[in-house]
């Protein structure tokens, strides 16, 4: 085994020095960047060092050469044929690997593109970028924030104004105007309840009724129209129960007609119905039916604050085919940041009527007071 230090200005040259001495089986066993040192001390520029090794067996160092092949004489035409098959598929592999590589490098830059688009937000300043990032926070997303962000700046750039008080004005502005219940006096106020799986619909409703039958001295019906899950009907007969309010089981269209027939007397009769998933495109064409039939004077679309921005997306998307709806969110205490009710108001484009913050039954609902839920929303980090 032979060991030589090899001294080129770039890893190129030294792959060539050590290949005229030692061949292309040379194995390198290190390899650095030094600076090699001039007269009187000074600095000069970087060098390649890199030590590799080869084994010569019996033959001495120096007297070996890279192993040249024999040129074959009389070499058949087969043979010759074959050497070019040969050579060809190296070079269509070599070529692969190439087009490998500027795939990556392609990739590669178009990832770079992405983040430099997304880093727009640098031309912040100090105190809109904490805003920004404080908006982030809340759990509003990342479009919206930039928008309300950019806004504000563009704002004190003009007037003088705080910044945090432009923002909180124009989150409030994306809430819009709260829009709790308003009933129509001498006649049954029909209200329909929907939204996905385990939101909390039935609790909502009943938190309501309570509210309506108790506070407001209404009377008041139910009908249960969740008759998929097993312990639906069981659950909303309790709360009928203990509350003293009268509750009608309908499978369909026709016994929706009959239980509100049979509730006629009531001044609200309040509907809850099976919370469906996204994906499942028959329920829609039932639930567009009960909504006829009843004639609901409201309905309230019932959305957890705890429910990630793009699945919230897909589930009013969902529900789009209602023309006109309220939205009622629920789980506020689950969720520290309320930032994800701008998300929902701003893709519904719908009023917020109420907003749940506990399981407990009749306390647990309010209004929406948007200057609360801005306060919670806006101030992340706002420059005062
Ligand atoms: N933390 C918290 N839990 C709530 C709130 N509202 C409802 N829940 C709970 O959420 C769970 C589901 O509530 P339900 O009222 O059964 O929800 P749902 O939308 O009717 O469910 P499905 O009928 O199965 O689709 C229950 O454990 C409720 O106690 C709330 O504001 N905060
Ligand atoms: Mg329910």
């Amino acid at each position: 085994m032979f060991v030589k230090r090899f001294i080129a200005k770039d890893m190129q040259e030294a792959m060539k020095k050590i290949r005229k001495d030692f061949g292309p089986d040379a194995v390198i066993l290190d390899s650095k960047t030094v600076r090699n040192k001039g007269i009187g001390g000074l600095l000069q520029k970087k060098v390649v060092e890199v030590v590799a090794a080869y084994d010569f067996g019996e033959k001495k160092f120096g007297s070996i050469q890279p192993a040249k092949k024999e040129p074959v004489k009389n070499e058949s035409k087969k043979e010759a044929a074959d050497k070019k098959e040969k050579a060809e598929d190296t070079k269509i592999e070599m070529l692969s690997e190439q087009l490998d590589a500027l795939k990556d490098a392609v990739a590669d830059f178009s990832n770079k593109i992405r983040i430099a688009n997304k880093e727009t937000t640098l031309t912040f300043s100090p105190g809109i970028l904490k805003l920004y990032n404080g908006l982030l926070q809340s759990d509003v997303q990342e479009d919206m924030a930039k928008e309300i962000a950019a806004q504000t700046q563009e704002i004190i750039g003009k007037k003088k104004i705080e910044a945090n008080t432009v923002a909180r004005q124009l989150v409030l502005d994306k809430l819009g105007e709260p829009s709790p219940l308003r009933l129509k006096k001498y006649k049954q106020n029909v209200l329909l309840f929907t939204g996905p799986t385990g939101v909390g619909k039935t609790t909502t409703l009943v938190k309501l009724a309570a509210m309506l039958a108790f506070e407001k001295k209404q009377s008041v019906g139910l009908i249960n129209m969740d008759t998929y899950r097993v312990g639906a009907i069981e659950h909303i007969r309790i709360y009928s129960e203990i509350m003293d309010i009268p509750v009608q089981t309908a499978y369909n269209t026709d016994e929706l007609k009959s239980a509100l027939k049979a509730l006629e007397d009531k001044d609200v009769v309040l509907i809850d119905t099976a919370g469906k998933s996204p994906g499942d495109k028959a329920y829609k064409k039932e639930l567009a039916g009960y909504i006829k039939i009843c004639g609901a004077d409201e309905i309230f679309l019932v959305l957890s604050i705890v429910t990630g921005y793009k699945a919230c997306r897909d589930i009013i998307d969902y529900y789009s085919f209602i023309q006109d709806y309220k939205l009622i969110v629920t789980k506020l205490d689950e969720a520290g940041a309320w930032g994800n009710i701008v998300n929902m108001a701003d893709c519904t484009k719908m009023p917020l009527s109420y907003v749940t913050m506990g399981q407990d039954v009749p306390e647990d609902i309010c209004e929406a007071d948007m200057n609360k839920l801005v306060r919670n929303i806006v101030g992340r980090g706002v420059l005062e």
